[in-house]
């Protein structure tokens, strides 16, 4: 039996080391691969797929342990996919998140992968819409994806997810400019974290207030106060994020999700395919060093040249 078809089975089956190799076989851009997802895409289509964002530091992975308890407690099944800031250095990721799960590693109903983000921009590592899927052909429950709260991420994130988590916490400085970057436009379902600390309450408020600017929402996102540290008003987080959930189905919403995660996937593979074609045929042929040596006389600059490789490579056909 092909690899791909064992691994197949084993998906289908609900083993635990089936999915693992899935993951690890789309990371690495694997010949079975392509075979998996096709079946991963037919599979799919039961889990809530929650996406979490906020700062560094402001308490995600906990709260996703957090999340993962009370989910547990309710009886349903989680994934967990961290996406984690690799060092460009060692290509190694920080190692808190794996640490921290492997506690449960002996709970059927958990299953916990940390992504490399590679340095791929927008933090969100380029197959993170694959491996979302893989989890989702599994049949968790909920898929909870978090990211490294930098930039472009929480956009991205958002294209992937069902539900969009905004994590905050007092007392770090750089809150207040990620609301101004879009964040209140992302964030379905609004968590002030650390709410054992002072501030906390006057953090809920002026989010409370911009939130309220807006007078014509389909769904107001709710905030909820938390310690994820002890568990506290997590439960209440995970029926605000269930209430959402069923607010997109009832509205037929949720179609309109799906069907942005499917572009934000395809726009990925596109990117991703079309770089490397046309850099390998010009490597090739020569015309990359040419190009190249033609940007370092001054005589071109490079947006001009990629519209002529673009051209040259995809337009034609070749
Ligand atoms: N005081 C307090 N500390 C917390 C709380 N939640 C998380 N922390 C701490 O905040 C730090 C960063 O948490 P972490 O989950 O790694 O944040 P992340 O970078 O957003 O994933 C850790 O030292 C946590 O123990 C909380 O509710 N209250
Ligand atoms: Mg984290």
């Amino acid at each position: 039996m092909y690899l791909h078809n064992q691994v197949i089975q084993g998906l289908r089956d609900r083993k635990r080391a089936a999915l693992a190799r899935a993951v690890t076989l789309v990371e690495d851009g694997s010949e079975h691969a392509q075979h998996i997802l096709e079946e991963a895409y037919r599979l799919k289509g039961r889990s809530k797929i929650i996406g979490i964002t906020g700062s560094p530091g402001v308490g995600k992975s906990t709260l996703v342990d957090s999340l993962i308890e009370a989910i547990r407690e309710r009886g349903d099944s989680v994934g967990v996919i961290a996406v984690d800031p690799s060092s460009p250095f060692t290509g190694g990721a920080i190692l808190g998140d794996r640490v921290r799960v492997r506690s449960r590693t002996t709970d059927d109903g958990v299953f916990f992968r940390s992504l490399a983000s590679r340095g791929y921009l927008g933090g969100l590592s380029r197959n993170t819409g694959d491996v979302i899927t893989l989890f989702d052909a599994f049949g968790f429950d909920y898929v909870l994806v978090e990211t490294v709260g930098t930039g472009q991420s929480e956009v991205d994130i958002m294209r992937y997810a069902h539900s969009v988590l905004v994590v905050m916490a007092p007392g770090l400085g750089d809150d207040i400019q990620a609301i101004k970057a879009g964040i209140l436009e992302i964030g379905d379902v609004f968590c002030v974290n650390k709410a054992d600390r002072p501030d906390a309450d006057r953090d809920v408020a002026v989010l409370e207030a911009m939130l309220g600017l807006n007078k014509d929402w389909q769904w107001r996102p709710p905030v909820v106060k938390t310690v994820a540290s002890q568990g506290k008003g997590v439960p209440e987080l995970l029926d605000k994020i269930d209430e959402h959930l069923g607010f997109l189905k009832q509205g037929n919403l949720l179609e309109e999700r799906v069907s942005r995660s499917y572009l934000a996937a395809l726009e990925a593979n596109l990117r991703r395919q079309t770089v490397e074609h046309v850099l390998s045929k010009s490597r090739s042929d020569g015309s990359l060093d040419c190009a190249l040596k033609q940007l370092s006389e001054g005589k071109t600059y490079p947006a001009a040249l990629a519209r002529q490789l673009v051209e040259k490579y995809l337009c034609s056909g070749v």
